[in-house]
């Protein structure tokens, strides 16, 4: 029975038509469809004529060894140049690359030759202080112009970089520094949160002790703030970029030249170093941004992700500036110094395409709606969702409130493994039904399947995978190919497929909706509940903001369901019997089976610097356990706060 109200609450019957004008006009037709299912190969050899090959390849994909795989191996090509240099050679030099907009108000536009020289600069700089073609560079910064012209300096050089969120600790820079052997930090003093300065170096300075093998630090002067200064081993940017020549030639690198190691966050154990070449890669970036954003040369895209997260490496670096976008870079927070401030750059900049994450669209939503409306936000045309499910309300919201009800929004599904999009609706193609990632991207191949890796039918529910290469999938696991094979091929080894780690259902049309990890599905009395379908029942109340629900350890069944929610700011303390409304609110919209355990009222929800809920925390408060590890949280005092709520209302 339960099974059947999921599905009721997952099959949303709302559905969104493209607006006929942005069909009539778009990059990705339906017939490209078809065309990538006849020949996925064929496809994504056409999709890498938007790059510029040194030496073109002749062979498209290597699948010999799989899971090693091996695209366009025989081609060659320079990632910086494919991102800067070419589109100062074809004439479009005085295009806006980045209108940077500091957290304190401070703004710098930046074109395409200004970036080419900058991104040559400290290309040189880096080569001065020893770098040679496959080093590794550890990045430690805040969201700033330098950010962007130190990663593609380094993709220049063909030394991969491993950019560390500016927000980790120490710790976790120190074990990404070790584990990829950088022998370069490039940092800065600090950079701007929330009002204040926020420093970096001090960190840089703590994880070198703990590590050897770093050579120099490279210190970007942000916030003017006092730093310890190491003699010999530190070095102001400003010192040896500025002066340095702006002329460079760029080398052609293999299409399988390591380009990046972005380490995966949120995870115990040792951090996963996922690997990216060059080719591959830059493709599957550069042709998902221009398809799935129908990205033409007059939009001004903004992507709020941080650099330091695979989304910004992807959606704010490679993709965009391959396609020579013009886009917005924003240091801060979005309530510094007001709520409104996202808006206000988007009437600013005149915005055209904005991509950001559900948890930062119930933040708005809880904050309400009277700030976006302040703002003219006509100039959206479309928006993007990534990250984590969003819920049907949090859609629907975005799209009625941010979008003025004209503007589709894309629900992409992808993961740092994947490298770019792989389930997602075209904005000119796709009736799309909120909270729905809805279909493969064209020459991607992903299924449901069962425990035995049988295909599901259609209204049923099971795990993604993604049955046949792609070209930005991740290489190995830096270091440990065994860990790799393990991890994403052990799992459905006899059909081959990659499994991603999350589960998913197929509605009654075949399309595709991504329910979570698969460790968030809980076992309620051996009924499967999704922790993602409880969320979605409980923000569908209008008292709540937002929710995030874990599986309990429960002597009777199993798990239980417990529940944490955020009240929209208007709806006060929610009342004496908010609890029990919830309760029986949840047990309506899904059956009793959903109903939680408990259910708890709390000012804040721990996540990670990438947005996602750590559910791990929550699931040590539901069962009283001591709170673990919180070191890869955005703000660690969050847990504070929810455990003082508790014991208040024990
Ligand atoms: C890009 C990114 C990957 C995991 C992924 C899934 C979740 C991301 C989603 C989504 C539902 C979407 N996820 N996008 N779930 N709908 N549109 O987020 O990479 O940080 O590696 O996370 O995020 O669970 O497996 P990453």
């Amino acid at each position: 029975m339960s099974d059947e109200k999921l599905s009721n609450l997952l099959q949303e019957n709302r559905t969104f038509e493209p607006p006929a004008d942005l069909a009539a006009q778009a990059n990705v037709r339906a017939e490209d469809y078809e065309r990538a299912t006849a020949d996925p190969e064929a496809f994504w050899a056409e999709a890498a004529q938007k790059l510029h090959w040194g030496t073109p390849f002749t062979q498209v994909l290597d699948w010999s060894d799989p899971p090693f795989a091996k695209w366009f191996a025989d081609g060659k090509l320079n990632v910086a140049y494919n991102c800067v240099d070419r589109h100062v050679l074809t004439g479009n030099g005085d295009k806006v690359a980045f209108h940077f907009v500091g957290e304190p108000g401070d703004t710098r536009t930046i074109t395409y030759a200004e970036l080419k020289d900058e991104v040559c600069q400290a290309a040189n700089a880096l080569v001065d202080l020893g770098v040679k073609t496959g080093d590794r560079v550890a990045i430690y910064m805040p969201m700033i112009l330098e950010t962007v012209v130190a990663m593609l300096a380094c993709a220049r050089l063909g030394a991969p970089h491993t950019v560390v969120f500016g927000g980790f600790s120490s710790d976790a820079l120190a074990s990404r520094i070790d584990d990829c052997g950088a022998e370069i930090v490039i940092t800065a003093d600090g950079g701007y949160r929330r009002g204040k300065p926020s420093a970096l170096k001090p960190a840089v300075d703590e994880a070198l002790g703990k590590v050897s093998g770093v050579r120099n630090v490279l210190v970007v002067r942000r916030t003017g703030e006092d730093v310890d200064w190491t003699e010999g081993r530190d070095v102001w940017w400003d010192d040896v970029v500025a002066g340095a020549s702006p002329e460079h030639t760029p080398q052609d690198f293999d299409a399988e030249h390591p380009l990046y190691v972005m380490y995966t966050s949120g995870t115990t154990g040792k951090p996963k170093g996922i690997l990216h070449t060059s080719g591959g890669y830059l493709v599957q970036s550069a042709y998902t941004f221009w398809a799935t954003f129908d990205h033409k040369p007059e939009d001004v895209y903004w992507c709020t992700a941080d650099v330091g997260w695979v989304t910004g490496h992807s959606y704010a670096v490679y993709g965009p500036t391959a396609m020579g976008a013009t886009q917005v870079l924003y240091e801060g927070t979005p309530d510094s110094p007001h709520k409104g401030r996202w808006w206000e750059i988007i009437a600013e900049h005149k915005v055209t395409i904005f991509y950001t994450a559900p948890t930062a669209i119930r933040t708005f939503m809880k904050w309400g709606r009277e700030i976006p409306d302040e703002y003219d936000l006509s100039s959206l045309r479309i928006l993007g969702s990534v990250g984590e499910p969003i819920n049907p309300e949090a859609y629907v919201w975005y799209r009625e409130v941010i979008g003025g009800g004209r503007t589709p929004v894309v629900d992409t599904w992808w993961q740092t493994e994947t490298g770019a999009h792989m389930i997602t609706p075209l904005p000119g193609v796709t009736a799309a039904k909120p909270g729905s990632a809805m279909v493969a991207f064209p020459g991607i191949s992903a299924d449901v399947v069962d425990d035995r890796g049988q295909s599901v039918a259609d209204g049923e529910g099971g795990l993604l995978v993604i049955t046949k290469p792609w070209p930005g999938m991740l290489r190995t696991i830096w270091g440990d190919d065994e860990r790799f094979k393990d991890t994403y091929w052990s799992r459905f080894a006899e059909q081959g497929y990659y499994f991603a780690g999350d589960g998913a259902k197929k509605d009654d049309d075949g399309h595709i909706w991504v329910l979570g990890r698969v460790d968030d599905v809980m076992n309620v009395s051996g009924h499967r509940l999704s922790t993602t379908e409880i969320e979605s029942a409980l923000v569908s109340h209008p008292k709540v903001a937002e929710a995030a629900v874990v599986g309990a350890t429960d002597d009777t069944t199993g798990q239980a369901v417990c529940a944490f929610v955020i009240l929209r700011e208007e709806a006060g303390d929610g009342g004496v019997d908010i609890v029990e409304d919830l309760r029986t609110h949840v047990a309506k919209e899904i059956g009793a089976i959903a109903k939680p355990r408990q259910v708890m009222i709390v000012p804040e929800l721990p996540k990670t610097r990438s947005g996602k809920i750590m559910r791990r925390l929550l699931r040590d408060v539901a069962e009283n356990r001591q709170v673990g590890d919180v070191t890869t949280l955005a703000d660690s005092s969050v847990m504070d706060l929810i455990q003082q709520g508790m014991s208040g209302t024990k």
